[in-house]
């Protein structure tokens, strides 16, 4: 079987491991011989969409570019880790729209709210609590969860690793 051109589109709360997972997945595909590449915050939100912050319509604009380079990503023969909170329904159809059948895996990284904030990495959730980073979702911004996603990862059940495997199984089926 030759190069799969897909997407996986990982989805959940801030802090709920999607980069986690999405970059474990890259280097299990790059060890593999396969072309893959993580779109995340931390690689379009500093260039392509540094004009857009988290109100409602930039995350729906955020999103809605997001998916398009996606699109001409797998045109080009990638395989495309995206990993954006991407809390909306309608975004996320729309993303899955842009591609053929099968070749886009929706993949819920299943942390719940209490869990995340629990962890809190990165010390959001609790600025978010003080009031200090509005609109932050889970909080005040609201988190849309999936409801046909290809892959339920639960993050509490189980490693990255192996939530990383699951992935790495589905995609090259
Ligand atoms: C949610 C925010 C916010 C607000 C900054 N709400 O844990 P992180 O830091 O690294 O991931 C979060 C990231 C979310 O950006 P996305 O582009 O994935 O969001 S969306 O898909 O909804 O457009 C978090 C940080 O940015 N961050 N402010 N208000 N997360």
């Amino acid at each position: 079987k030759g190069q799969v051109a897909r997407c996986v589109w990982f989805t959940g709360l801030s802090g709920s491991g999607k980069s986690t997972i999405a970059n474990l997945v890259d280097k299990r595909l790059h060890a593999m011989g396969r072309h893959a590449f993580v779109l995340d915050g931390d690689n379009v939100r500093h260039g392509l969409n540094k004009d857009l912050g988290f109100t409602d319509e930039d995350r729906v604009e955020n999103i809605r570019r997001v998916a398009e380079v996606a699109r001409l990503m797998t045109e080009a023969g990638l395989i495309v880790l995206v990993s954006f909170i991407s809390p909306f329904r309608a975004e996320r159809r729309m993303a899955r729209e842009l591609f053929g059948d099968g070749e886009f895996i929706e993949a819920f990284v299943d942390t719940p709210l209490d869990v995340a904030e629990q962890r809190d990495i990165k010390g959001l959730y609790a600025k978010a609590r003080a009031g200090k980073i509005p609109n932050f979702t889970g909080i005040d911004s609201p988190y849309e969860p999936p409801e046909t996603a290809e892959l339920v990862l639960d993050t509490v059940a189980e490693s990255a690793e192996a939530l990383a495997e699951r992935v790495i199984r589905r995609l090259l089926d």
